[in-house]
């Protein structure tokens, strides 16, 4: 919210552009996060979506493998949380990726409250 500091000279009149504007906001307001969300199927290689951790969530092996089995078993995991232009990007890649592939892999992304 901006309010225009008051001055001996205001009157309803006197409301020129000239004035300065004060920020009485107490916080800046950060840019909303974005949870990048890996969905299960039954057909895309283990192996496959291992690989797609790895390459566009710079996860290790071990780290790569452990949330594809969570993935598999829960049906949807958390794979990073990223500013909206990152997040689009990287459901962009990995969707691509997967349907170069010829797998169907889904990836997604959703709001942080
Ligand atoms: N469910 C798949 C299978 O059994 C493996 C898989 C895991 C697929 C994670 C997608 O996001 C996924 N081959």
């Amino acid at each position: 919210m901006l309010l225009k500091p008051l001055m001996m000279s205001d009157t309803p009149e006197d409301d020129g552009d000239a004035s300065v504007l004060i920020e009485t906001r107490p916080h800046t307001k950060r840019p909303p996060l974005y949870k990048v969300l890996l969905l299960n199927d039954d057909y895309t290689p283990m192996e496959f979506v291992v690989h797609v951790l790895e390459r566009f969530f710079g996860m290790n092996h071990a780290q790569a493998f452990e949330i594809m089995l969570t993935v598999h078993k829960k049906g949807v995991a958390v794979v990073g949380v990223f500013s909206h232009e990152i997040a689009e990007t990287k459901v962009g890649q990995v969707m691509d990726f997967a349907r170069r592939h010829q797998h169907p892999l889904q990836c997604t992304m959703e709001r942080e409250d």
